[in-house]
């Protein structure tokens, strides 16, 4: 009989571990999850060292390049009409290619930036200011003192149609700097690229209100 309980309590006690593997790390102490997840890791880190040797060894070039390719998109939408969509690319350490089409908007220029957050709780407003961590004053995409984010204006077409071709060096897809989950938005007004002589020239470019706005996500290449 006492076996009997014996063998019941190790039974028992046989799902608990288990589980405790698929708890999150905060709520389970024990030296489990660490170990287990510890390992998974080092079976992938024992895995790419050597494809990346093999491939180092016959054709460094073309390898790196298609590696590091990344692409990035946003969806941008508003309380309004105007509605868009970006497409970032980024090859290597090289420039991103930033492509936009945004429709219903009045025709002319059109402030368009990468702002801070990719959050969109409150709207527009809740992706924050234009994203600036190397701490400069607004200016124009080929500013040397610019935000990361400033990419200038889209002008809109008679039809409210927008598209852009953007070559950009500051905006990366990789990297402490990297974009992705922050936000694009597009304004009501044409920035002034920091020149207009307005108290918010040199913070926003003095661009009016957020028109639409969309999170930078990976996408597949
Ligand atoms: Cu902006
Ligand atoms: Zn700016």
């Amino acid at each position: 009989m006492q076996a009997a309980m014996a063998a019941l309590t190790i039974l028992s006690s046989t799902p608990t571990i288990h589980y405790s593997l698929f708890s999150p790390l905060p709520n389970n102490p024990s030296s489990q999850p660490p170990q287990h997840l510890h390992s998974a890791f080092h079976g992938v880190s024992i895995k790419l060292p050597r494809q990346n040797l093999s491939v180092v060894a016959v054709a460094p070039k073309p390898l790196t390049v298609v590696a590091a390719t990344k692409k990035a998109v946003a969806v941008l939408k508003g309380n309004s009409n105007v509605q868009g969509v970006v497409t970032l690319t980024q090859d290597d350490d090289g420039p991103t290619t930033v492509n936009a089409r945004v429709t219903g908007l009045t025709p002319g220029p059109h402030g368009f930036h990468l702002h801070e957050y990719g959050d969109t709780t409150n709207g527009c407003i809740s992706t924050g200011a234009h994203f600036n961590p190397n701490k400069m004053t607004h200016g124009a995409p080929e500013d040397e003192v610019r935000h990361v984010g400033d990419l200038g204006n889209i002008i809109a077409d008679a039809d409210g149609v927008a598209e852009a071709t953007i070559v950009d060096g500051q905006i990366t897809l990789s990297g402490p700097n990297a974009v992705i989950g922050r936000a694009f938005v597009v304004h009501e007004l044409k920035d002034d690229l920091g020149k207009g002589g307005h108290e918010l020239s040199l913070t926003t470019g003095n661009a009016g209100g957020r028109l639409a706005c969309g999170v930078v996500g990976l996408t597949p290449i």
